[in-house]
């Protein structure tokens, strides 16, 4: 069954909530105050299911006093009841709730001509010319404008036919997307705990759902469901719902908040938009302050516009809002601004970017993204995100900046990567970086390479992390591994372990080095056991301390010699010599071995035996029992 919002607009005392009556039984005022002073003050709400479509009513107050309430409900309808009485035509609020459905993006309606039985014939075809005339060029232009009367029920049928047919052309929206509910009401129920109402937007939501509640993030559990007046399964969009909530009081909800899929999405200050003014409004200055209203919620904005100083009546513009308190929309979200003083409805938009950045002069390229974002062209946005973002863009951002399914930024980063557009330097979790960025790095990385090769001739290769580190932090650790693993398959690096140099690169040694390279084996190798002073050997080279040192480290790292503790280093040789003398030792006297008997064997002082025979037990030539040593 379809399920369609119907949303009444109008001047106060036009007859909304009477008609709301008449067409569904329900008289939408429910405070007290309401019922005694005759006007509709906050939202009101009724049911009426008919030739397979569920009609949710939204019955708004008319009084100029309470349109901030009129806003909370007029977010989220699909077809918009524009009431206007024929016995007064078209007045000031008539036009202020036309002016803001239009700004909401409400596509459908249809206009009941109310109290008809006060006029007389002519006077009801004047209203309807007047109305007509109003109506041109709208939305509304091609609406059907109906006569009614709630007393005498003349026209009802007629009104209910035409809303039928609105509701058919409406679309259907997809309860597959992330859940949305903007909160507005707020109650404890008898028996059940807290419950909040409203127009459910987007995706469904049932008993047992986890949600996130926006703005303060708390994850809630859903413990019931009601739609059109009874307890549902699940709602779907389209529907009035009432969800009930688990672990909060009703004291801490309040409308303007919103519930939605728990760990998706960002609450945000500050956002860039579309901002359209009223022809009726004083121009806008650049930082005016006014009122914002999105969703049921409600703030204050401060107004930046990009790329000029101020918006005349008539005229629209990108700009940057900065907000008072912190809310929860997401791309396309429609919003109202009213004047700050004295408040008066002057314009709305669309939300193109939630997320933005404070705005700066250097950031020339944000007209055009903006731009992009407008033309809603899912890989062109994806790819001027991408370009915009220098350290990359990761799946989370992209969804909480964007609200499009896993699947979608999937299929988007895909399209984009085999056409060379950006580079996905990790699939699991996805993070994108531009192709020029990711060239930049590459590039970057080789020269770091090459340059610390240069610079350091003896070393066989920079460590990883340092190298990664001299990229500077604007390179995040996945596309430092991504390009490594470019230029390693393009086999310009070689990476093996935690070492990167240019591939195929050797150490080539100068004369000279080779030479005292050779003078350090051979004063090890003719030691043998009795291991000569490091210092002691260097420096009787004909090179200076750094070089002699590196020289060091190669014949180290060559395994000609071997670093046995920190001050301890014999040449392979007499370590190999030393293990056979210990096997003869084993098949003449036998496995065990006193630490004397291992200073007889090899001659050496106790200071140099006992960590021999540490590196001996650590290389599993020995293992120490008791005071003394086994050979294995
Ligand atoms: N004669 C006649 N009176 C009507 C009709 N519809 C509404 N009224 C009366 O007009 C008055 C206002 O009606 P409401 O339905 O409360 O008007 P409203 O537009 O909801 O007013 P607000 O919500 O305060 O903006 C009430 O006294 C109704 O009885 C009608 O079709 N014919
Ligand atoms: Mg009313």
């Amino acid at each position: 069954m379809k399920s369609v919002i119907i949303g009444t607009a109008g001047h106060i005392d036009h007859g909304k909530s009477a008609l709301v009556e008449a067409l569904t039984g329900t008289h939408p005022d429910r405070l007290v105050e309401e019922k005694r002073r005759g006007i509709t003050i906050d939202l009101g709400f009724a049911f009426l299911e008919e030739n397979g479509v569920r009609f949710g009513f939204v019955d708004v107050p008319g009084h100029e006093r309470f349109v901030s309430n009129m806003l909370a409900g007029a977010a989220g309808i699909d077809v918009l009841l524009l009431v206007i009485a024929a016995d007064e035509s078209i007045k000031p609020q008539t036009r202020e709730h036309f002016d803001i459905c239009r700004l909401l993006g409400v596509e459908r309606g249809v206009v009941a001509l109310t109290k008809s039985d006060l006029v007389d014939s002519d006077t009801l075809e004047l209203v309807r010319l007047e109305a007509e005339e109003y109506l041109r060029g709208s939305f509304l232009e091609k609406a059907r404008v109906i006569p009614v009367s709630s007393k005498t029920r003349a026209g009802l049928e007629e009104l209910k036919k035409a809303l039928h047919a609105a509701a058919a052309s409406a679309m259907v929206k997809d309860a597959s997307r992330y859940f949305r509910l903007p909160i507005d009401r707020a109650f404890a129920m008898k028996g059940f705990g807290s419950v909040v109402t409203g127009t459910l937007v987007s995706g469904s939501v049932g008993a047992g759902d986890e949600l996130e509640l926006f703005p303060g993030g708390e994850h809630l559990r859903v413990r019931g469901v009601h739609s059109g007046g009874r307890a549902v399964e699940r709602a779907t969009p389209g529907q009035r719902t009432a969800v009930n909530l688990a672990g909060i009081e009703h004291t801490a909800l309040q409308r303007g908040m919103v519930l939605a899929t728990p760990g998706k999405f960002r609450k945000t200050r500050r956002m860039d938009v579309r901002l359209e003014l009223l022809m009726s409004a004083r121009k806008i200055k650049q930082g005016a302050r006014v009122h914002f209203h999105a969703g049921t919620a409600e703030t204050i904005a401060e107004v930046f516009f990009h790329g000029q100083r101020e918006l005349p009546p008539g005229g629209s513009a990108f700009a940057n809002l900065k907000l008072q308190d912190e809310i929860l929309v997401l791309p396309g979200d429609r919003f109202i601004v009213r004047q700050f003083s004295p408040v008066v409805t002057i314009g709305g938009g669309a939300v193109l970017d939630p997320l933005a950045r404070r705005p700066t002069l250097r950031d020339a390229g944000r007209i055009a993204f903006l731009e992009t974002l407008v033309r809603g062209n899912r890989e062109e946005i994806l790819a001027a995100m991408t370009e915009r973002a220098i350290l990359g863009l990761g799946d989370e951002e992209i969804l909480a900046r964007t609200s499009w399914m896993d699947q979608e930024i999937r299929d988007a980063a895909r399209k984009l990567s085999e056409a060379g557009r950006v580079k996905v330097v990790s699939a699991e979790p996805l993070v994108l970086v531009s192709e020029r960025v990711f060239t930049e790095v590459c590039k970057k990385t080789l020269e770091k390479v090459g340059k610390f090769q240069k610079d350091n001739p003896l070393l066989p290769g920079i460590q990883r992390e340092e190298l990664r580190g001299s990229l500077g932090r604007r390179v995040r650790a996945e596309t430092f591994r991504a390009a490594l693993d470019e230029l390693v398959a393009e086999k310009k690096l070689d990476a093996a372990g935690e070492l990167v140099k240019k591939a195929g690169s050797e150490i080539t040694l100068q004369p000279e080095e080779t030479k005292a390279k050779d003078q350090i084996a051979a004063a090890f190798r003719s030691a043998g056991l009795q291991a000569p002073s490091v210092k002691e050997v260097l420096a009787k080279l004909a090179i200076e301390a750094g070089r002699s040192e590196r020289l060091l480290q190669i014949l180290l790292r060559e395994k000609i010699l071997v670093r046995v503790s920190p001050e301890l280093i014999f040449h392979r040789d007499a370590l190999a010599q030393l293990k056979e003398r210990l096997a003869a030792y084993k098949s003449s006297k036998g496995e065990r071995i006193s630490v004397a008997a291992f200073k007889e064997l090899t001659g050496i002082t106790r200071k140099y035996a006992i960590p021999l025979l540490e590196y001996l037990d650590r290389e599993r030539v020995t293992r120490r029992s008791a005071d003394d040593r086994v050979i294995l």
